[in-house]
């Protein structure tokens, strides 16, 4: 116990740790559910409920710097301004605790993983423990928990059993599909009845239907580190974002989730979503739903007759207009028709140019195949000049013209897009035109050029791609384009070759499945098993959780990173025991012997549906309950497929993560588990908290904290140093940990700077010289309402003035909405002018000491409680009803003040005309107009006027 009543660093951390442990102690922050076992509070279910979520962290083994929890006080704020406006609130946090850095800590150490990754989160723990967040405890989940992920095992089970109904749209247990196959409502591929089928064949066809399959497919295999890679992990140099090896194409067995078949509900269900217009961008972008045609082309006799082969190549066009335009093709050098139609010698009329110096075409292409193998498919796109490739001997015949033309193998085509295959419109693509002009092929014009350039493309320096244009040279033996323009031109060819069964206009998605499975061990283990003949059955959820088994070495082999042409060896694959085992699955068959599936899932697994289990952590019978899903999570006004209510996080997770995690959310909903078809409603990105880096003159960084400034230079040990802004870490030197400043001024001060530091989000440089301003907010509250000396309170039972009563309405009025819209940076300086208004009266009455307390609670938690205890309340301030405003003094005479940047007027402010200098100074600071002028440049200066200017200077 401190000895005085002084508002300093040990009465903080004394009135900190005793509010933390009384509000564990009470469960202050648990949200009951309105059924099931956390159930208990039937008067709160009956309030409007809130789900508040941050995103998942993952627990390293740095700990956290000051940079971390930025959106964790953020939701804490929004979350105990909710609480305290009447809402049932969810606000937990749990861990994402499998991945790569502690598996490879193990390899270093041999130390379990399981025991790191224990440790870290227990670091983790009692850092944000000192940050006074408000979570339900008993919610908090980790990954890493069988109890947990016996559910991860079982959602993928979910998905391993269904298949997609595209009449239906919707995912639908594959058992169904299986019997549509039996009583022949279904033909199989080859028309055989079911019953003749044999078990591998049954197994493969409805393979080939459900959302979780495995197949051989070329992935992204990276020797040097033992495992294959998602796309997304790889780098635009096509090596790993890890390690920075090499990275191959290889065909291997792996899993898959069938995403692709949910690609127009992940786009569609964007609509209702509220969301920043830039991460849906990106996710549309991702998904990249492209209109075009199917068309195939024959494939031509080698004497130029007809044709001789029943082969056709299908081609994926966006640009089917230009069928007339199309005077060569290229595949894929994966495509699987250059393994059966390459003819044994040149055909007449080969040019040099084509061979690549090679004597037969199946020579010519087998070396080229191979190299193609060796590039990354991004390597393969990369806008070079050069283009590569080989023809194949092989003519195909354009369908509209009947012309006969060369097919190349050429690596700028990607097997993985569309068909594998292209025709080529020189004339009207760039790539296309630079692969011709390299290998002497033809070019036709068939859209006019509308900037003057003329018809001819010999005279061209790269391909006219059009907007709007008119069609030329596209009358063919039965179709004629000439004259229409490119849309409709679209819809005649595409219409052309329906009616001719060739072809057909489809819609085709860049999204790729998604690769499923890992050659790693600090995962979770697929509940799946193969028998004698190599068919995978999945577990039944009896054996759930299938528990990762201990191994004697948690590393992939790693292989020399030059070497494509080895396999992955899993960690799981060396424990015999525990893959080889006798099992009865309870098919009837009784005990037969199986072999376990040594893959494991990958880090997205555990994330992909964890908001579901923070709803009903202890239930061992079912993933969640019905009624406590649809409580907090089904849809509702405003919130067409449901969802959390906000869900904060940094703008990194715009694809993958939030892509996944909304797949599985709507196979869950359609295979009738959850009613939200969607997982997050609103989703809000933070900002980063940037730090200066100071570095000597060789450039390297020095200590941030030790270095001094005197008239604008930087110094460190006497030596000058260059200060810029970068990111908070260890390497820099320049990390500030929470515990620093909890110590220094306490956990309050921490909360209300990274609030006050600017708009949530915008990225903003940390500067521990500018925290004790806020520790000075807490001063003068403190001083305001206690008697240092005794620690009575001193507020007063008379009735506040006119004037005292206007700022406390305003305030009130101006914080809540601040509060609603996460602008707790105004908030904070409309409560710092309300304080300072107080400071100046002689006394303090307690109608206005105790709203003030109540206002600034859910920012400063501690120190409200403790004063909301010293003005006689014995119930936690968590729960009290926040202030509302009475509109009779709020209503004021407004100015205009004009906000400038670099002396232009950006943005002009309706203000109260005693606006403070620190709130003008922040709602100019939050105009769109500003930032945009800013465009994210830093800001040298900002010159205060109050109330009628407002001047910016940029960095
Ligand atoms: C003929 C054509 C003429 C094309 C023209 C473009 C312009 P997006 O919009 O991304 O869907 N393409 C198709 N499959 C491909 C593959 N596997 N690898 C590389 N390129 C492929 O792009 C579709 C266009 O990209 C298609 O339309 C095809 O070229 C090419 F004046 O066909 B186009």
């Amino acid at each position: 116990m401190s000895e005085t009543f002084k508002y300093g660093a040990d009465l903080a951390a004394d009135i900190e740790a005793r509010w933390q442990d009384h509000w564990d102690k009470h469960g202050t922050y648990d949200a009951p559910n309105p059924t099931g076992d956390l159930a208990d509070d039937p008067a709160m279910v009956a309030r409007p409920k809130k789900f508040v979520m941050d995103m998942f962290p993952y627990p390293s083994g740095a700990g956290l710097h000051v940079g971390h929890p930025l959106g964790y006080i953020a939701t804490d704020v929004h979350a105990r301004y909710l609480r305290m406006t009447g809402h049932n609130v969810l606000h937990t946090l749990g861990f994402d605790a499998f991945g790569l850095p502690a598996e490879q800590y193990a390899v270093q150490t041999g130390t379990h993983p399981r025991i790191s990754t224990e440790a870290n989160i227990g670091t983790m723990k009692a850092q944000l423990r000192r940050l006074g967040l408000g979570h339900d405890q008993r919610r908090s989940v980790t990954t890493i928990d069988p109890e947990y992920y016996r559910w991860t095992q079982w959602i993928f089970l979910q998905i391993f059993n269904s298949w997609y109904d595209t009449e239906a749209g919707r995912a639908r247990p594959i058992g169904e599909l299986a019997a549509q196959f039996e009583d022949g409502r279904r033909p199989t591929p080859d028309g055989r009845p079911w019953a003749d089928l044999t078990d591998t064949e049954r197994a493969d066809i409805l393979g080939g239907h459900r959302l979780a399959y495995a197949s051989h497919a070329p992935v992204n295999w990276c020797p040097g580190l033992g495992t294959v890679l998602a796309n997304e992990e790889v780098t635009s140099e096509g090596r790993s974002e890890r390690g920075n090896f090499p990275v191959f194409k290889a065909r291997l067995r792996q899993w898959n989730m069938r995403i692709t078949a949910y690609a127009d509900r992940l786009l569609d269900d964007l609509d209702g979503l509220d969301w920043p217009e830039a991460i849906k961008l990106q996710q549309r972008n991702w998904i990249g739903r492209s209109e075009g045609a199917r068309a195939d082309f024959t494939i031509s006799a080698p004497d130029g007759g007809p044709a001789a082969r029943s082969e056709r190549i299908s081609v994926f066009t966006t640009r089917q207009d230009t069928l007339f335009g199309a005077t060569y093709m290229v595949l894929a050098p994966e495509h699987p028709l250059l393994d059966s139609v390459i003819p044994d010698t040149w055909p007449e009329g080969t040019r040099e140019a084509w061979t690549g110096g090679h004597g037969s075409p199946a020579e010519a292409v087998a070396t080229y195949r191979r190299q193609a193998g060796a590039k990354s498919d991004v390597e393969r796109q990369a806008d070079a000049k050069v283009k590569t490739g080989v023809f194949t001997g092989v003519y195909a015949v354009n369908p509209v013209s009947a012309e006969r033309i060369p097919v190349f193998v050429a690596d700028y085509v990607l097997m993985g897009y569309g068909t594998g295959a292209i025709m080529a419109v020189p004339a009207h693509d760039h790539r296309d035109f630079a692969f011709a002009r390299a290998f002497e092929l033809p070019m036709r014009c068939v859209v006019e050029p509308t900037d003057g350039r003329g018809t001819d493309p010999a005279t061209w320096d790269d391909a006219f791609v059009a907007g709007e244009a008119r069609l030329v040279n596209s009358t063919g033996p039965d179709i004629s384009l000439d004259g229409l323009g490119v849309v409709d031109a679209k819809a005649r060819v595409s219409t052309w070759l329906e009616e001719h069964g060739i072809g057909e206009g489809t819609v085709n998605f860049r999204l790729r499945d998604w690769l499923f499975s890992r050659q790693r061990y600090w995962g979770e283990p697929f509940p799946i098993v193969y028998d004698e003949d190599g068919i995978a059955h999945p577990l039944p959820e009896s054996m759930l959780p299938l528990e990762l088994p201990e191994v004697e070495d948690y590393s992939p082999r790693t292989f020399d990173s030059d070497d494509a042409h080895t396999e992955p060896e899993t960690p799981l694959s060396r424990n015999e025991e525990w893959v080889n085992v006798t099992l009865d699955l309870g098919d009837g068959r009784g005990p037969r012997r199986f072999r376990r599936e040594t893959n494991t899932m990958p880090n997205w697994a555990g994330s992909c549906w964890y908001e579901l289990r923070y709803l009903d952590p202890h239930n061992s019978e079912r993933l969640v309950d019905p009624g406590i899903e649809q409580y907090w999570m089904g849809p509702r006004e405003g919130m067409p497929h449901g969802g959390v209510d906000l869900y904060v996080g940094g703008a990194e997770h715009a694809v993958l993560h939030l892509l996944y995690a909304r797949f599985w959310s709507k196979v869950l909903y359609d295979l009738g588990h959850v009613s939200s078809a969607e997982p997050f409603h609103k989703l809000y990105n933070q900002g980063m908290i940037q730090a200066y880096v100071y570095r000597d003159s060789r450039g390297f960084p020095v200590p941030a904290g030790e270095t001094e400034e005197r008239d604008g230079v930087w110094y460190h040990q006497g030596e000058p140093v260059r200060r810029e802004l970068g990111k908070m870490g260890k390497s820099l030197k320049n990390a500030v940990t929470p515990d620093e400043i909890c110590t220094e001024y306490g956990a309050d001060t921490l909360r209300l700077y990274e609030m006050a530091m600017g708009p949530l989000d915008v990225s903003r440089p940390w500067d521990t010289r500018a925290v004790v301003g806020q520790y000075r907010l807490l001063q003068r509250l403190w001083r305001n309402i206690v008697d240092e000396e005794t620690g009575e309170t001193t507020v007063t039972g008379g009735e506040p003035d006119e004037a005292t009563l206007r700022a406390l309405h305003k305030a009130i009025d101006g914080v809540r909405h601040d509060m609603a819209g996460l602008r707790f940076n105004t908030a904070i300086a409309k409560i710092t002018e309300l304080n300072n208004h107080v400071t100046k009266a002689r006394e303090v009455p307690r109608a206005v000491a105790e709203p003030m307390v109540l206002l600034i609670a859910p920012l400063a938690p501690h120190i409200a409680e403790e004063l909301w205890r010293r003005l006689g309340h014995q119930e936690s301030v968590v729960h009290q009803e926040f202030p509302v405003a009475d509109p009779a003094y709020v209503v004021d005479e407004t100015v205009t003040c004009v906000v400038q940047v670099k002396g232009k007027v950006k943005a002009r402010l309706e203000v109260s005309p005693s606006i403070a200098d620190a709130e003008l100074e922040a709602l100019a600071l939050a105009e769109p107009g500003v930032r945009a002028a800013l465009g994210g440049a830093g800001i040298r200066k900002v010159i205060v006027r109050a109330p009628k200017l407002v001047n910016i200077v940029p960095a």
